[in-house]
């Protein structure tokens, strides 16, 4: 495969053009991260307003915080985390917004689940098959889509089974602004349907929280599946939401697993590869705010090996295809293999998984995959089977001869 010039990748404290036109506001100090290592409040650097530097086509520094500073401990990277969380709903993903208030009762097998704010309230449900018997608490995977799951879910683990397009619709650029997120908050509102999703998964989530006595399901034991754009879905709920405990995207490609930096970058060899400009005319999975750093992405001050590392050091396993060049093969392998270090750095490598093969139809979950890679995640971290096999996987089908530090020029920190 072909591998980035130096000339064209040593660009670095280039300022992007307007920046004013970029800025909305100054964001004061980051607000205090959720994830269990939490930094107590008020020990976050703030973050400067604008895109900021360098703009380059390599992809960017995860250790480093946007206004210069290093992360030199577990407490700094709680922060940048934040950061990073903040700045992907700024220019990419739209606003995740706050909890609002949910209640919720369960019965024959369906979670109801109510969620009202400011006024206005929705409602929706999602099926729970395959509970296990005994009190439990059981472990769950939430699976997008509404026709069942495409990864097998072992006995043990119950499938929740949750029809995201009811939240915030799919069907190209006319259902921007449909679904019960925008019932709830808007229909302009600047989260796509991804954030929407997500924010989804969180109240299903609460609503577990509220129902455990009835449903004997783990809150703290939840894994989210889907494949293709609802595996991009997956991705970002474990990204967003930290009370996530396994996170196993399938094929999500562009957008999902993949980097638009790489697959720019192939884009301009020729490459017939979904990239930025080619997928907000696709569909509404991003905020309206992204389609103006789509034909410029070198700008963005984040890349997905980024919105990986929000997952960090929490377990995850990416399940991608090495047959069309389309769903990001070249991409989602450099984005991911660069996402790694993160893992690297909190010293919890036996908790990220990137496995990619070929010869299944997309979608369709190759035997491959299952015995010793999705098990053991499974066993691992949902089951809690300490012996349940090897989770330190990093593998492809095929060499693709992509050189992931000329992608990263910078240290990857201690931080364990
Ligand atoms: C990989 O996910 C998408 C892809 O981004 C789209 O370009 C294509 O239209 O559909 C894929 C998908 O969701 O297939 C089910």
């Amino acid at each position: 495969a072909p591998q980035p010039t130096t000339t064209t990748r040593t660009s670095t404290s280039i300022i992007p053009p307007n920046p004013t036109t970029l800025t909305t506001s100054v964001t004061s100090a980051a607000p205090v991260p959720t994830s269990t290592s939490a930094p107590s409040p008020g020990t976050c650097p703030s973050t400067p307003s604008g895109l900021g530097s360098p703009v380059s086509n390599q992809l960017n520094d995860p250790f480093t915080f946007h206004g210069g500073g290093k992360v030199t401990s577990k407490a700094d990277w709680a922060c940048r985390q934040a950061e990073i969380s903040q700045l992907l709903q700024r220019y990419e993903l739209g606003t995740l917004p706050a909890k609002p208030s949910v209640s919720a009762s369960f019965s024959g097998n369906t979670l109801s689940i109510s969620v009202s704010e400011g006024g206005r309230s929705i409602s929706f449900s999602v099926g729970i098959s395959g509970i296990p018997s005994g009190n439990g608490p059981h472990p769950a995977i939430i699976s997008f889509g509404t026709f069942g799951t495409s990864i097998p879910v072992p006995a043990g683990v119950a499938t929740i089974s949750f029809n995201n397009d009811d939240i915030a619709a799919q069907q190209g650029g006319s259902s921007r602004g449909s679904g019960k997120f925008y019932t709830l908050y808007g229909s302009s509102h600047s989260a796509g349907a991804l954030t929407a999703w997500a924010w989804g998964v969180s109240r299903i989530i609460d609503a577990l929280e509220l129902t455990q006595a009835q449903t004997r399901i783990d809150p703290k034991r939840i894994g989210v599946t889907g494949c293709s754009r609802n595996g991009k879905g997956a991705i970002v709920a474990g990204a967003l939401e930290p009370r996530i405990a396994l996170t196993l995207p399938q094929e999500s490609g562009a957008g999902g697993a993949g980097c638009w930096r790489i697959a720019a970058w192939q884009k301009r060899s020729g490459s017939n590869v979904q990239d930025s400009v080619q997928i907000v005319q696709e569909n509404v999975w991003f905020s309206p705010n992204f389609n103006s750093y789509v034909n410029n992405v070198d700008q963005l001050p984040f890349d997905h090996h980024m919105l990986a590392g929000l997952i960090a050091p929490r377990p995850v396993y990416i399940m991608e295809n090495v047959d069309m060049e389309w769903l990001g093969k070249i991409s989602t392998y450099g984005c991911m293999g660069i996402a790694r270090k993160q893992w690297q750095a909190l010293g919890a490598l036996d908790k990220f998984g990137y496995s990619q093969v070929g010869g299944n139809s997309h979608c369709s979950f190759p035997s491959s995959q299952q015995g010793s890679e999705l098990s053991a995640f499974i066993g691992k971290y949902l089951l809690n089977n300490a012996n349940a096999g090897n989770t330190n996987i990093f593998r492809s089908s095929q060499n693709h001869n992509f050189n992931l530090d000329n992608w990263s020029p910078w240290a990857v920190p201690n931080l364990a």
